[in-house]
């Protein structure tokens, strides 16, 4: 098939690049991607810290097995690390396999015993599981996963728990605490009560172990960039509008304008700029507006930030064999997510860090987590002050007053202007109809002239993979295919008019 049609993609994050490679694979002559940045991988961003690789963006590939086009790819393009590839990794059941080991600090410089923190971790997953059980109901009589978890907690709490020592309840109830916070950074949310329980089970995870890309996950990037042609991309090129459904005579129905003042006739976008952007700048990205229905949609939907500050030690001050490390404030007051002052003590919503494996590779380094508008907060801070903070947090913590990080380095999702935030989570009172509505192309009314104008890909479209990159990549191959499937009944074979 060869198809004159020309297809302009904005974005060249995995979902544009996604759509490109599917388009110019099935013979679209004319496609091209306009990208804001001077960059390719969107949210798909690798840096260094010293000599080691890290990630600012996205980290895992969230269930590497034959269903996930991500770990498909990475394996074709040799990217995983041996061990990634085994049956035994890929058959891991990620719903019962046994916890990765912990440390627990807590703020009054102790390290917890397993047992004090157990009961508190085991409690919170069983509610973490049962909120994702009310899609039927629409969240009916809890409308957030934080209203649910806090008022099971609570009735759980005096029942179970009724014969242990105040001082003991007092700690698990902390160690929820803790656990909310990581569930906001795993969501993408300031807080669990903007998370809606009614959509929360929507989301699907795939089975395997997560992996991550020993060289980077960038090297997906361009090794599917090495496959496009190499003037497909336009960098440094922000669409300011798209004007669809032009009537006005002997134009095109279709036509990008960039920040430049560019003009491009197309017969076909595809937009895949991050919901957060969308949020932020619908009203003059598309002329005429998004029809009410769509619009409420990118409204419902959440799109919060989660950013990670990386910390390299000389020594660990952690067990060799651990995975992850929580940091457990003593002071909560009841079992909350937000921190009241953020000025003053938005450190207390960081819930721990993720220790980089394997230690010959990485040194020690630990990748610190912190969601909501507290991380975004920090984003507003000097890398000295952030360095600091951590300082004075980790030795609060240990108890070791000259424990010294050598280097910090911490991302800024928020303040990128290009995606507003990290990804995309159900808000309040959204149900599957959202994405759906997310995903529909434009014009929506199928008796107008010329068809299929709009497409949207991009995380937030996919209706049970949103907030992943195998999410996305799926939106941008769906998309594709929408468009591969018009141009096969010949009919609709239309040549661009200018
Ligand atoms: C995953 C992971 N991961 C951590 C962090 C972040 C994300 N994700 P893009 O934004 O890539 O591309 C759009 C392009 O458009 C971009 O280049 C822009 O510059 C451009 N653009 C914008 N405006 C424009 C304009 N006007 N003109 C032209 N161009 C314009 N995903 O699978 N594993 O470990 C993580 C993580 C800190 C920030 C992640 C992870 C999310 C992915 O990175 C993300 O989905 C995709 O890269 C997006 O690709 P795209 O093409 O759509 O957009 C209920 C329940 C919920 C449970 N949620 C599960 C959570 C699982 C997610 N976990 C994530 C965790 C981490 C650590």
């Amino acid at each position: 098939m060869s198809v004159n049609a020309k297809v302009v993609i904005v974005g060249c994050g995995i979902s544009g690049i996604a759509a490109a490679h599917r388009l110019v694979n099935a013979g679209f002559q004319h496609v091209q991607i306009l990208e804001a940045t001077a960059r390719s991988g969107g949210r798909i961003k690798t840096g260094t810290l010293g000599d080691n690789i890290v990630e600012i963006g996205a980290h895992w590939i969230h269930g590497p097995t034959e269903e996930n086009p991500v770990f498909c790819l990475a394996r074709q393009y040799g990217l995983l690390d041996p061990e990634t590839l085994t049956p035994e990794n890929q058959g891991v059941d990620v719903e019962v396999s046994p916890h990765q080991a912990s440390n627990f600090f807590s703020s009054s410089g102790r390290k917890l015993n397993a047992e004090d923190v157990y009961p508190a971790e085991e409690m919170f997953y069983e509610l973490i599981y049962e909120s994702s059980k009310f899609e039927s109901q629409g969240g009916e009589p809890w409308a957030c996963v934080g209203d649910f978890i806090r008022s099971k907690a609570e009735q759980r709490v005096a029942e179970k728990w009724k014969d242990i020592d105040a001082a003991t309840r007092c700690l698990r109830l902390c160690v929820i605490s803790n656990m909310l916070k990581v569930e906001c950074c795993f969501n993408g949310a300031h807080s669990m009560d903007e998370v809606g329980l009614g959509a929360y089970g929507l989301y699907k995870t795939l089975p395997g172990q997560d992996c991550t890309f020993p060289g980077g996950y960038e090297g997906l990037i361009k090794n599917l960039m090495s496959e496009l042609p190499r003037d497909l991309v336009t960098y440094n090129r922000p669409v300011r509008c798209v004007h669809w459904n032009n009537t006005e005579k002997e134009e095109n129905s279709l036509m990008i304008e960039c920040d430049d003042e560019k003009k491009i006739a197309a017969d076909h976008v595809i937009v895949t700029v991050p919901l957060g952007y969308l949020k932020k700048h619908h009203s003059t990205l598309f002329s005429p507006p998004l029809p009410l229905h769509k619009l409420h949609s990118v409204e419902r939907l959440g799109f919060g930030t989660t950013n990670v500050i990386y910390v390299e030690f000389d020594s660990p001050w952690w067990d060799a064999d651990c995975e992850n490390i929580y940091l457990v404030w003593e002071d909560e007051d009841g079992i909350v997510d937000q921190v009241p002052d953020i000025q003053r003590s938005w450190i207390k919503k960081l819930f721990g860090f993720t220790v980089l494996k394997p230690t010959e590779r990485y040194g020690h380094v630990l990748c610190g987590w912190i969601a909501g508008h507290e991380s975004e907060y920090m984003e507003t801070l000097s890398e000295q002050e952030v360095a600091h903070t951590m300082t004075q947090l980790i030795r609060r913590f240990t108890g070791n007053p000259t424990v010294t990080p050598r280097r910090v380095l911490r991302s800024q999702w928020f303040h990128d202007p290009w995606t507003c935030g990290s990804y995309s989570y159900p808000g309040k009172g959204c149900s599957v109809q959202d994405l759906e509505n997310m995903m529909e192309p434009l014009p929506t009314d199928g008796s107008l002239l010329q068809p299929l104008q709009v497409l949207f890909a991009g995380e937030a479209t996919h209706t049970c993979y949103f907030s992943t990159v195998h999410g996305a990549l799926l939106t941008g191959w769906r998309e594709a295919d929408r468009l591969i499937s018009h141009y096969s009944s010949s009919s609709n074979s239309k040549p661009l008019k200018s």
